[in-house]
């Protein structure tokens, strides 16, 4: 299958909509003059032009048409073998001085990096057509919503931002006339899809992005974790404001009353799946709404964290995907959406481990090949991935395109965690949560290159994608709980804890409304759900969990909630090493939080 496809060429009323901006028809001229396309086209988002690019994309193998009467208007797309995940070694942040990009970043310096990069990408795009994609992050009316440009030769890339985001006019109306307005300048090219020419750079001080050697969602969506998160995050610690790798979601009571909730875990740990969950049976009456599934960006406003999705669509996890464990993400999957590296069967439907009724007996597998019953190898990759519109999903929340945001009661941390940490607890106060934020730990996933099921800190599970120095987010987070006078409460979940048998303790997925439910309860003003102090926080007893219809026993139910004090000493050492790993950048606040964390196991000891 192909990923870098000739130059094509459309007709008249298609590819040219060029912007009015002449700060943008400027850049887009030193890119084409340095990287020698065939020719330009300008997107505009329109239905027509979709059309238009998924003929040509099906023509030159970049995409698959799938059986229509099973996945109507659904592409597959087989990414380079080499090119299924985000490249955390090949990923930098090049600000003006190592310092500012911190401990936890490659860092390269932006003047040589430039000269570098300019030295790939000349010539880069002979032959091929340079896409020009206007796009804008948040809701159209909201005051955090930024703009931002791609320049692609991917046509996969431009069919993807067009789900992911808002694109086309409504970027050039809002972007207008001004040439001195601000947006995100962002370049990709796949030059020739080869690791050893693989770099994503990221230009905190220039808001700008150059991206080349990959195809793969989160290293070419450069709306998403470039923009979103490593950029947003630089412009919200300027600005006043979080970008965070956080779902939210909204749950109401069958009484109607309502919570929205944000939750960070690390790449591929069950964001998607928390914020599209279906309360089980016993949760009569009870709805979970969506606002987004993997990034959230809040404001302070009347003493309240408030947050927006800037995403416009969701670039799922596929494998473990089925009616059981999120029939919503099934429901939204089965039409208008794009799959990358899931199996195709004889009848050219998708197919993926973890789906719903039995494997087919043949198909071919992500990388192409003859798959059958016996194969050793998955015939999905464990990275393969959707890309769906936020509207297909039947949950999605009224309040999705609120410029103003949700209302945030709670905010949760989470990892993958096979022991030490409980099913769910709370923190004691603001600087409590940024301590458990910063400490959180999670196994590696599918989601980047490198080894799987490593535990390793994940602050935030924003180490991979926070664009400055780790311990002014640190920092930032500290300052904003103090200018905030109706916080939202902090909380730890952890879906992952496996007992000795090595099987999952905690049933998840829809039953992880019985926690979701204990957490908005704790945020009530009257506290309807009681806890018992812990040294590491409130943590509910058996009881004060609603379990009633599950079937889970009590051995099981202690166990997820049983603080080891053995693994906890071993933890707050390695809350330690990490600390002391980042060289003197953690704000003192933080280091008094493990201090006193460590005081209170001698207490109770
Ligand atoms: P990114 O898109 O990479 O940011 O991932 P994500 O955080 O949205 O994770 P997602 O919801 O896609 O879940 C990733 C994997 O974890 C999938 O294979 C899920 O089936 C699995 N998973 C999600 N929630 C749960 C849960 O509650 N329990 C268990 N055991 N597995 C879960
Ligand atoms: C993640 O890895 O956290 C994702 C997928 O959400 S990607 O967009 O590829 O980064
Ligand atoms: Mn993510």
């Amino acid at each position: 299958m192909k990923n870098v496809a000739p130059a094509i060429f459309p007709p008249n009323g298609i590819g040219d909509t060029k912007p009015a901006n002449q700060a943008v028809l400027d850049w887009v001229d030193e890119i084409a003059g340095l990287t020698q396309p065939e020719n330009i086209f300008w997107c505009d988002g329109s239905e027509r032009e979709n059309e238009f690019l998924i003929a040509e994309s099906l023509k030159q193998n970049v995409l698959i048409e799938l059986n229509q009467k099973k996945v109507p208007r659904s592409y597959l797309h087989r990414s380079d073998p080499n090119d299924v995940a985000r490249v955390e070694q090949f990923t930098f942040v090049c600000t003006a001085t190592k310092e500012e990009a911190g401990p936890t970043n490659n860092w390269s310096e932006p003047g040589e990096t430039y000269t570098k990069l300019r030295g790939l990408l000349k010539g880069g795009m002979r032959g091929r057509t340079l896409f020009v994609i206007p796009y804008i992050m948040g809701p159209p009316d909201s005051p955090l919503t930024k703009v931002g440009f791609e320049i692609t030769d991917s046509q996969y890339v431009v069919l993807n931002m067009r789900i992911m985001t808002r694109m086309g006019e409504i970027a050039l109306k809002r972007l207008g006339n001004d040439p001195n307005a601000e947006w995100n300048r962002g370049v990709h090219s796949l030059l020739d899809i080869s690791p050893e020419r693989r770099f994503i750079c990221h230009f905190p001080q220039d808001n700008a992005i150059i991206s080349v050697g990959s195809g793969y969602g989160g290293n070419v969506l450069l709306s998403k974790k470039c923009l979103a998160l490593r950029i947003g995050s630089y412009l919200a610690r300027k600005q006043g404001w979080l970008a965070e790798h956080m779902l939210i979601l909204g749950v109401e009571s069958p009484e109607g009353k309502k919570h929205y909730v944000a939750a960070a875990f690390p790449s591929a740990c069950g964001k998607t799946n928390f914020a599209m969950l279906i309360p089980p049976e016993h949760f009569k009456g009870w709805k979970v709404t969506t606002v987004g599934d993997d990034i959230a960006w809040m404001q302070i406003r009347n003493g309240r964290l408030h947050a927006i999705n800037p995403e416009n669509g969701y670039f799922g996890v596929v494998p473990g995907t089925s009616y059981k464990s999120n029939p919503n993400a099934m429901r939204s999957i089965e039409h208008d959406t794009l799959y990358t590296n899931v199996a195709l069967t004889d009848d050219d439907d998708v197919w993926w481990e973890g789906k719903d009724g039995d494997p087919p007996a043949h198909a071919i597998d992500w990388r192409g090949n003859d798959w059958t019953l016996n194969s050793k190898e998955k015939a999905a990759h464990p990275n393969s991935r959707f890309t769906t519109p936020m509207r297909n999903n039947l949950a999605l929340d009224p309040d999705v395109e609120k410029g103003e945001g949700v209302p945030i009661s709670a905010i949760i941390f989470g990892g993958r965690r096979s022991d030490t940490a409980p099913l769910v607890y709370q923190a004691f106060d603001w600087a409590h949560g940024v301590y458990l934020g910063a400490t959180m730990a999670s196994e590696t996933t599918a989601a980047a290159t490198g080894a799987v099921g490593k535990v390793r800190r994940d602050p935030m599970a924003m180490l991979p994608f926070c664009g400055y120095n780790i311990g002014y987010y640190f920092q930032h987070w500290l300052d904003i709980g103090k200018k905030l006078t109706n916080p939202p409460q902090i909380f730890s979940v952890n879906w992952f804890r496996k007992g000795p048998d090595g099987k999952f303790l905690w049933p998840g997925f829809g039953e992880n409304m019985r926690v979701l439910k204990w957490i908005i309860d704790r945020c009530e003003e009257n506290q309807k759900a009681s806890a018992l102090e812990s040294p590491i926080g409130w943590l509910p007893s058996p009881h004060d969990l609603e379990l009633a219809g599950l079937d889970i026993d009590h051995k099981s139910v202690a166990e997820l909630l049983c603080i080891d004090h053995e693994e906890w000493q071993k933890e707050i050492a390695a809350h330690k090493e990490f600390f002391d790993s980042l060289g003197g950048v953690v704000p003192k606040e933080l280091l008094q939080q493990r201090e006193k964390l460590a005081t209170r196991f001698k207490e109770c000891a």
